[in-house]
């Protein structure tokens, strides 16, 4: 990773565009009938709207001005996880009977330091913030502990910022791959991270005060859980009666997925989670 130089909008963008780009080496489904039905679909929604709500060229030439802007901020991540992936994600993890899913978002890092089974993240020797141990269990949907499942975690600090897209943060601050001891137990020493609004100064953020909209998710921990066998999760949690947590401007908040940390011995707090991983 390169280092970032802005904290505007463009360079946390640049990054995400960039982190992403560098991790799409999959090809998408090229199957022709596939495509021409999406394709198909989706456009023809979009004359819909033109036709019901009468769009003007005024509104057209805005629209392609914008659709220019999110491209030229690197914002197409960071626009597409916070207004659609739900919906993708919603639709891959419909079979599943484990933990539930929630989305990726636009700031996970492959290749995270590797820890084992307990310790604290990467953090500053003056990070702010709540203490959280986050602490579980992951187990198969048969109820079999696994150990050595990788635990993937990244999160925002306590000012809602994620290391490698604002400037000034260590690079794998609050990033780590844990691994689950012999009876598929985790323990992360971490923060309570603070809510994430989108940037403002961005093509999303002027989408976001143009419509009258509100720029926030809830307070959340990324997590990646995967073992061999099984199904890889990906997911996220929250915090209860945390900020936004009933109104995520990326509307990935699932009732499961909402911790409820009680006090921790000698300050801070904490919190069991358990991940279920269904069958490859
Ligand atoms: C985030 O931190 C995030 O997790 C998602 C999904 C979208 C934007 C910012
Ligand atoms: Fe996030």
């Amino acid at each position: 990773m390169t280092e970032v130089a802005s904290p505007t909008a463009a360079g946390s963008g640049a990054s995400a565009t960039k982190t992403f780009q560098e991790r799409a080496k999959a090809g998408a489904a090229t199957d022709r009938a596939r495509v021409n039905a999406i394709a198909s679909d989706a456009l023809a929604a979009l004359r819909d709207v033109i036709r019901k709500h009468g769009v003007t060229y005024d509104e057209y030439n805005a629209f392609k001005a914008w659709m220019i802007r999110v491209g030229a901020d690197g914002e197409w991540p960071l626009f597409l996880d916070v207004f659609l992936e739900h919906e993708v994600e919603d639709v891959a993890s419909a079979s599943r009977e484990g933990t539930a899913g929630s989305i990726e978002g636009p700031y996970y890092v492959e290749g995270a330091p590797e820890f084992g089974s307990a310790g604290p993240l990467p953090m500053r020797a003056d990070e702010p913030g709540v203490r959280l141990k986050f602490f579980g269990q992951v187990r198969s949907v048969g109820g079999q502990p696994i150990a050595g499942a990788e635990v993937d975690f990244w999160q925002a600090d306590d000012a809602g910022l994620y290391s490698q897209f604002a400037p000034g943060i260590p690079e794998w601050n609050l990033r780590g791959r844990f691994s689950t001891d012999a009876e598929g137990k985790y323990a992360i020493d971490t923060l309570h991270p603070a809510p994430y609004q989108i940037p403002t100064d961005g093509a999303t953020g002027a989408l976001i005060s143009a419509a009258g909209w509100h720029a926030w998710r809830p307070a959340h921990l990324h997590v990646k859980v995967s073992a061999p066998g099984h199904q890889l999760i990906t997911t996220q949690l929250y915090f209860n009666g945390g900020e936004h947590v009933k109104d995520d401007i990326a509307s990935a908040v699932k009732d499961a997925l909402i911790l409820d940390p009680t006090p921790a011995d000698g300050g801070g707090e904490q919190v069991r989670y358990d991940f279920v991983l269904d069958p490859a």
